[in-house]
């Protein structure tokens, strides 16, 4: 019989891939998309399954809506993917943050145990809840150290879902995924912004970007390998958490680096700390300027993730590599933006 998915968050980058990928496999995909966010499907169609997904109402910090909601289409699997997701907002939003990333997670396991405890859970749990990194590379057993409303938001959904698991015998997992990009990624996060204000600067469109801290490290994948973790994790015989991630760091300067030779773009590093800057060797302009209101008031250094649990027990394994995903990224944006 078909299977059929709930997943929260469907319009984000990796409620996307999920459903294309779900699809593929067959399942009945319900997309809950929160109401604010409506017209915000561009990711749907620009992999074409727009037609195909069955968007509906959805709100996590509303109990009843999300009682109604499982209630109606009797999920077999729950894709918890919704969250305020971007830490930097979070230091400005703490209390929502901590709602709908934190708490929405609980009202989601409690309809499950309430409605129906055979339904399987998926949790978008996030490297960001190591943090403070006290060894590296991070794996399951590395203890928590969050450095951001977001990161303790998400470190409270984990706790959760193993509760839920040990408490009530839910088949529920947490996927702790490092950084996962790609081209259907938000402008907000600092991959895309930096790929998108490149690719317009190669086009004459802007003169130069601004952007934060650039020595931070993130183990950086690409989304679509990712989500498979996610179907992987809910078909296996035991529920349990694993770490996604590519196990090879780089830094946000690396990042520009590599776009920057994508794009064909030759430049020069100069200055240090908030005078640090990009000059383009052609023109001689200054293409990547600091500015602080990007800096977080508690930052994550480094992340780097060794994901030997979930090679060995679900046989997943990251497919693209980091100058692959810069690749992707950049073909993506600056094509767009020429065609436009
Ligand atoms: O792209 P970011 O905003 O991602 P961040 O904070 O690492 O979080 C992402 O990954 C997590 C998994 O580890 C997810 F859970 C989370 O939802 C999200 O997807 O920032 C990456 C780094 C940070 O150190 C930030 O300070 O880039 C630095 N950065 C420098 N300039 C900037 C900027 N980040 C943003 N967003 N914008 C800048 O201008």
């Amino acid at each position: 019989m078909k299977k059929t998915a709930l997943i929260t968050g469907v319009s984000g980058q990796d409620g996307a891939y999920l459903s294309k990928l779900l699809l593929k496999k067959g399942y009945r995909v319900i997309g809950g998309e929160r109401r604010s966010a409506s017209g915000s499907l561009w990711r749907l169609k620009d992999l074409n399954i727009e037609n195909d997904v069955e968007i509906t109402d959805f709100e996590l910090s509303e109990f009843t809506n999300i009682y109604r909601t499982i209630e109606k289409y009797r999920p077999d699997e729950i894709y918890n993917l919704a969250a305020q997701s971007f830490v930097g907002a979070s230091f400005e939003m703490p209390t929502m943050t901590s709602d709908i990333t934190g708490l929405g997670v609980s009202r989601i396991l409690e309809a499950i145990r309430q409605i129906n405890p055979e339904i399987k859970f998926y949790q978008a749990s996030s490297s960001e809840m190591f943090g403070k990194v006290s060894e590296t590379p991070q794996t399951e057993n590395t203890p928590f150290y969050p450095r951001s409303p977001y990161g303790i938001a998400k470190l409270f959904g984990h706790w959760m879902t193993i509760n839920y698991k040990e408490a009530y015998n839910i088949f529920a997992c947490s996927g702790i995924l490092f950084n996962h990009e790609s081209p259907l990624r938000g402008e907000q996060f600092v991959t895309k912004k930096i790929t998108m204000g490149l690719s317009k600067i190669k086009l004459g469109l802007i003169e130069y970007l601004e952007l934060g801290n650039l020595d931070s490290k993130r183990d950086w994948g690409y989304a679509g390998d990712y989500v498979e973790a996610m179907y992987l994790m809910l078909q296996n015989d035991k529920p349990d958490n694993y770490v996604i991630s590519t196990g090879e760091t780089f830094s946000v300067k690396d990042f520009i680096n590599t776009s920057c030779n994508e794009l064909g773009i030759d430049i020069e590093w100069q200055g240090l700390g908030i005078d640090e800057t990009a000059i383009d060797k052609k023109t001689g302009k200054s293409i990547i300027r600091i500015n602080p209101k990007f800096y977080r008031p508690t930052e994550v250094d480094l992340l780097l993730g060794n994901s030997t649990k979930a090679k060995k027990m679900l046989k997943w394994k990251p497919k693209t590599n980091f100058y692959e995903l810069v690749s992707k990224m950049i073909e993506y944006d600056y094509n767009k933006l020429k065609n436009k």
